[in-house]
């Protein structure tokens, strides 16, 4: 028998379709197992289509399987990191190799990839206006809810590789570690604004708080930067949490090093990811 599902939980797009199997969804924001499509017979036929499902398991009323995904072409990369980690200008240079390799490839960034985004972006970095945390909360997921369905999706339906500079983690960083909003109201945020679209790949570029933070230009300094070195300091911890707890998504790059270091260690990760997941671009 079909539970319902939510809207927001479907569909549910990854490049590697797999189902999870929540003990309980609403106490655990983690699943018990994730079996690829391969091991689910009954659903392996429908793989190359759109599988959504939520099935009961008939022995245990408790366990259910209630997503699966509907495959898409592209890879889809996110980078993440505290404040002057650099992933930025990083980004720019690993954009430049790949143009010159001839992979094809979008970039985007939350908050502010897309017309929508950019007055949204200017709201919430502008340190003159006072922002309560969930109107922040809110207006980061409505710039990724934009970003999502006007950029990412499209470019990942059309096989493209999309790197977005800052995604879903960020908002677990920030305003979850952060300023300690609840995780589960995030990852359901998260999840009606991304569709639930999951990266395949997160880079982390990883930097002590108070020299990314001695990074920055003294003059500039937008609302989040402003927050105590605390606050960063707690957002540093966070990611590093998230990138323990699913290792197989994330990579790990020390931002303090040389600039050259850290691109290279940059395109290595990325190249070998393109290669495994035989984009088409
Ligand atoms: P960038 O400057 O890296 O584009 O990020 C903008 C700011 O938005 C950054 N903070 N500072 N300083 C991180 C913050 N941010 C959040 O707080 N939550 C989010 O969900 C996102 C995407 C960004």
């Amino acid at each position: 028998m079909a539970d319902s599902i939510a809207p927001w939980q479907s569909p549910f797009l990854v490049s590697n379709p797999a189902i999870s199997i929540w003990k309980n969804r609403k106490t655990s924001s983690q699943p018990i197992r994730r079996c690829p499509l391969p091991e689910t017979p009954a659903l392996t036929s429908q793989a190359s289509g759109i599988v959504i499902k939520a099935v009961l398991i008939p022995k245990n009323k408790e366990a259910r399987l209630i997503m699966t995904a509907e495959r898409h072409p592209g890879c889809f990369i996110t980078l993440e990191g505290p404040e002057g980690a650099g992933k930025t200008t990083q980004l720019k240079l690993l954009s430049k190799c790949l143009d010159e390799l001839g992979h094809e490839h979008v970039i985007t960034r939350d908050p502010g990839g897309t017309a929508l985004g950019k007055p949204i972006r200017r709201i919430l970095l502008n340190s003159e206006t006072p922002v309560h945390p969930v109107t922040e909360l809110l207006l980061y997921e409505a710039d990724r809810a934009q970003n999502v369905s006007e950029i990412i999706l499209p470019n990942l339906k059309a096989g493209r590789i999309v790197f977005c500079d800052r995604y879903t983690d960020s908002t677990l960083a920030y305003q979850g570690f952060g300023r300690n909003i609840d995780f589960k109201l995030i990852d359901m945020l998260n999840e009606i604004a991304s569709q639930g679209l999951r990266p395949d790949l997160t880079i982390l570029f990883d930097i002590e708080s108070s020299e990314g933070l001695s990074r920055l230009h003294p003059s500039g300094h937008d609302r989040l930067e402003r927050e105590a070195l605390e606050f960063h300091q707690k957002v540093r911890q966070g990611y590093l949490k998230l990138a323990a707890k699913e290792p197989e998504r994330w990579r790990i790059i020390d931002a303090a090093g040389p600039m050259s270091k850290v691109q290279g260690d940059l395109r290595k990760i990325v190249l070998e990811k393109i290669a495994s997941m035989n984009v088409k671009a």
